[in-house]
């Protein structure tokens, strides 16, 4: 991994070159390709394309893009979620892809020899490196709350934003504050875009976000200089135009009205919506529900069982809080027309099941079984949405906070 930072310092490579100088096998990077064809499945022509075989193919004659990586106030959750893969020397091999000149929890050196080495790079690079910038920057008591080397994260953010190509703001904490900004706000914390207006910047909100939507942005401007089109957030849209609810696995739930009640309870156990407990999936616009963590199937909030906070969102994220219920303002609330989760025991007559023949007998069979399992549910005071509600108190009724507006 550290090899990568230090063999950089050679002319820039393309992707094949330093992979076959590096020993990565053609496999790993099939997977790699396969992975981010279904981060980015549209929207950026490096994945537009039918087979991994095609994507590898596009790539491998990409230059290797320059990066000098700043953190300012974070919890390096960013870089984390960059290098946690599950699939061995996965980390290893996305550190190859790109040419990550300056990370300062990944080098080695520090002090003076950190310092050199940034300076370095941006000699080196100028007007080509992209800057990716982690971590909020204080702004408060002209910013003495954060400095790098005696500098202010302001002044070196000023300097060196100044000399890259493009600034990529990796998390919510660089895209608008996050964590840090959060009220009391101590350091007046703000993101890249609020200090450097008029630069070319993209944000990657998520905390932390997903390293494959990082890596697609980068690898697209390394193959032809230009960034995926962005939303009035400067989010990319490819990974940012739809909401978590709209794709959420649970989302059959929320429309039968199967709500968790609290943590650890049945409905929880056998995950049901958990829009009650706070969710801000109808709120939150990020691929998660269909782009997991570390390649890792349900590696995602929801999937682990745990409401989405909003972290890709400016305005939910550290500002709703965690347990409150979101309005719905565009989705239609559970249709009163979906069938009945609650039959009561014993209302299919034995006459009607007899005449419908033996392959509908079995199917009405087995959804008796399966209404006799819900009745047991019902009976259960304490099993979530055992009262579940359709006379207008339920999520989706005007009178509840949830009613869509
Ligand atoms: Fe942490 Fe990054 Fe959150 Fe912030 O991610 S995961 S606090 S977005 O800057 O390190
Ligand atoms: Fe999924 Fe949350 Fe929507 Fe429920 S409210 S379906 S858990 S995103
Ligand atoms: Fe964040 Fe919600 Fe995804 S909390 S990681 S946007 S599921």
């Amino acid at each position: 991994m550290l090899g990568s930072l230090v063999a950089s310092a050679t002319a820039l490579e393309t992707i094949d070159e330093r992979l076959l100088r590096c020993g990565i096998s053609r496999r790993s990077f099939l997977v790699f390709c396969s992975t981010l064809m279904i981060a980015a499945p549209y929207g950026l022509a490096i994945t537009d394309k039918m087979t991994p075989e095609e994507v590898a193919a596009g790539l491998g004659k990409v230059a290797r893009q320059p990066i000098i990586w700043l953190h300012f106030q974070d919890c390096t959750g960013c870089t984390e979620s960059l290098l946690q893969t599950s699939l061995p020397d996965f980390g290893d091999l996305i550190l190859n892809v790109i040419s990550l000149e300056y990370h300062e929890t990944l080098m080695a050196g520090s002090g003076l020899q950190a310092r050199q080495a940034l300076d370095e790079s941006v000699k080196k690079h100028t007007g080509k490196f992209i800057l990716v910038v982690e971590g909020s920057i204080p702004t408060k008591d002209q910013g003495i709350y954060m400095k790098l080397a005696g500098r202010p994260a302001l002044d070196v953010l000023a300097d060196i934003g100044g000399k890259a190509a493009a600034i990529i703001a990796i998390g919510s904490c660089a895209s608008w504050g996050g964590i840090p900004s959060a009220d009391p706000d101590p350091t007046g914390a703000v993101g890249v875009a609020d200090l450097l207006p008029n630069h070319s910047i993209i944000n990657i909100p998520g905390c932390p976000p997903n390293p494959y939507t990082l890596l697609g942005v980068v690898l697209q401007y390394a193959a032809d200089g230009t960034f995926p089109e962005t939303d009035d957030q400067r989010r990319p849209k490819f990974a940012f135009d739809r909401d978590i609810h709209e794709h959420c696995p649970r989302r059959a739930h929320f429309d039968a009205g199967n709500f968790v009640k609290q943590y650890g309870d049945k409905g929880h156990r056998e995950g049901w919506c958990l829009y009650e407990m706070g969710c801000k999936g109808p709120d939150t616009h990020a691929g998660c529900s269909t782009r997991h963590f570390n390649e890792i199937p349900d590696v995602w909030p929801i999937g682990i069982g745990a409401p989405c906070i909003g972290c890709t969102e400016k305005s939910v994220a550290f500002k709703v809080p965690m347990f409150e219920v979101v309005k719905l303002h565009t989705i239609a609330a559970p249709p009163t027309s979906y069938a009945p989760i609650t039959t009561t025991k014993g209302t299919i007559s034995p006459l009607a099941t007899g005449l419908l023949g033996i392959g509908v007998g079995a199917a009405v069979g087995a959804g008796y079984m399966a209404s006799r399992k819900f009745s047991k549910v019902e009976d259960d005071e304490s099993a979530p949405g055992s009262k579940p509600d359709r006379s207008g108190s339920g999520p989706g009724s005007d009178s509840e906070p949830g009613a869509p507006s």
